[in-house]
């Protein structure tokens, strides 16, 4: 069996619980495979390399079956790469804020010079028969710089952003050469078939691709494929965490709590992606529109700190604390807050407690790749008195999940109405819609995520010629 090669940006030690999407995933297959994990540490150098990327070292750590190899950057390096054309240029485009973007010209070389840099230290650790998995926006250029050192290996691409209309992606420095970049593995995974739409006809328009069928294209002078493969959980070890302690422990001391009043949760990264201003707007809808919830709904809202250094994080995190206060201050009473707003990451084992003690799961981002808090929430529940699972249609996870109330995060009336109805739901309502997000989730869960890919990557016929599409 070929040994797989994970890349990624950053990497976590599997046998760790981690609290990233990505991490947990590959994190739980490699475990089971084996294999090599490469990326960065984590560690910006200040000076150590005189700012030149070439030089850096790698870290070599055995996680019981996998071999973790990381490199550190330099503080240029990471200012551009990371910060700049990867947060600040390519997160915002793909989650449809153009108007966040920044698009300083410099960033584009730091970004490649990174991913080149990848490339020359990863390809002498590659044996002739491994398979690569490269994953996610920082590394889209990476399959090329590989292809241009000389790797002829299968490489497979996963974006678990989503992929703007061509138009829109466009809008992004060096938007051909990005293309040209995910056009040289030899399978893309996108999050949707959306996503996957949009990758099709950017290839098509822009590059005149040639459709061979059965997910393959002829483009740039080769053959690949692209497929949308959504993102899944590990019921197994959902469930399993839900049977802890630690789960079992929050999820009671929250039904003593609140015994008179209904539980809504909020968990996310503190993004803006993630809607959670419009949140919080409907949620003061509610509260307007309707006095009955008044002391008889309590949202949690969770937000775990993430890229405080750019600066439209940190504006987003002020306007929360803005809208907290006055939703309080407007609405509190001496004995029940509204709103419950804690900056910060929950332990993983705690989570399945806190989703199954709350009623109602608000998963409303503005544009999400797939957004696994979703289904993670789905997955909590007691099946014989579930929680209502309110959804915005712009989550890659609204193509699995039709049966939640799905909503416009834009229009907080709308997404204020879908609340309420989601208190009112009647039992029966509620195990129907659940037994049916239950069902999906399971069906579409991270070994099917993993497997599908890595069987279509595997029926893919890796480059034999030169290197055209540089
Ligand atoms: P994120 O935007 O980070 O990831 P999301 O899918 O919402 O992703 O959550 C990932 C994980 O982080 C989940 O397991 C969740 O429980 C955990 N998490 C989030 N907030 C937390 C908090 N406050 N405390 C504790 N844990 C928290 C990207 C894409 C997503 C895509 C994933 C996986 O942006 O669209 O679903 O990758 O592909």
């Amino acid at each position: 069996m070929s040994r797989l090669v994970v890349v990624s940006n950053r990497v976590a030690d599997p046998r760790k619980t981690a609290a990233g999407g990505l991490a947990v995933a590959l994190a739980e297959f490699l475990n089971n495979t084996g294999g090599l994990w490469f990326g960065w540490s984590g560690k910006v150098v200040e000076s150590a390399h005189g700012g030149r990327a070439g030089e850096a070292e790698l870290h070599t750590h055995q996680a019981g079956p996998v071999k973790l190899v990381t490199l550190d950057l330099s503080r240029e390096d990471h200012d551009a790469y990371y910060l700049g054309y990867s947060n600040g240029v390519l997160w915002p485009v793909c989650h449809y804020r153009l108007d966040l973007a920044d698009f300083e010209s410099s960033y584009i070389a730091g970004y490649r010079r990174v991913n080149q840099m990848f490339a020359r230290k990863l390809a002498p650790l590659l044996k002739p028969d491994d398979v690569i998995w490269v994953h996610d926006y920082h590394l889209i250029p990476l399959g090329s710089e590989l292809r241009a050192l000389g790797c002829r290996q299968r490489i497979g691409f996963f974006l678990h952003v989503p992929l703007p209309p061509p138009l829109m992606f466009a809008a992004i420095p060096g938007h051909d050469w990005l293309m040209r970049g995910l056009c040289s593995y030899d399978l893309v995974g996108l999050q949707s078939e959306a996503d996957h739409e949009h990758f099709c006809r950017y290839i098509q328009r822009e590059a005149h691709a040639q459709d061979l069928g059965d997910g393959q294209w002829r483009v740039f002078n080769r053959t690949l494929r692209a497929g949308a493969f959504p993102i899944g959980i590990d019921v197994e070890e959902f469930n399993a965490l839900a049977e802890g302690a630690e789960a079992r422990e929050l999820y009671q001391r929250m039904k003593r709590e609140y015994s008179r009043r209904k539980l809504l949760v909020g968990v996310d990264r503190l993004d803006y992606s993630k809607g959670l201003p419009h949140r919080l707007r409907a949620f003061r809808e509610l509260l307007q529109k309707y006095p009955d919830t008044h002391r008889s709904a309590t949202l949690i809202q969770i937000a775990s700190p993430s890229r405080e250094d750019v600066t439209a994080y940190t504006d987003i995190l002020h306007q929360l604390e803005s809208l907290c206060g006055s939703i309080n201050g407007n609405f509190g009473e001496l004995d029940w807050m509204p709103v419950r707003y804690m900056h910060r990451t929950v332990a993983r084992a705690r989570l399945p407690g806190l989703y199954r003690a709350s009623q109602v799961g608000l998963v409303t981002p503005l544009r999400d790749g797939m957004n696994l808090v979703a289904k993670e929430f789905v997955v909590a529940q007691d099946p014989a008195d579930p929680g209502v699972l309110v959804l915005s249609r712009f989550a890659g996870a609204a193509e699995q999940l039709g049966e939640a109330l799905l909503v416009n995060p834009y229009d907080s009336e709308g997404t204020a109405e879908a609340i309420h109805l989601a208190l009112q739901m009647p039992l029966e309502e509620r195990i129907t819609r659940h037994q049916a997000l239950l069902a999906s989730c399971k069906r579409w869960d991270v070994h099917w995520w993993c497997d599908s890919f890595l069987d279509t990557l595997n029926k893919s016929q890796a480059e034999e010629s030169g290197t055209p599409w540089l």
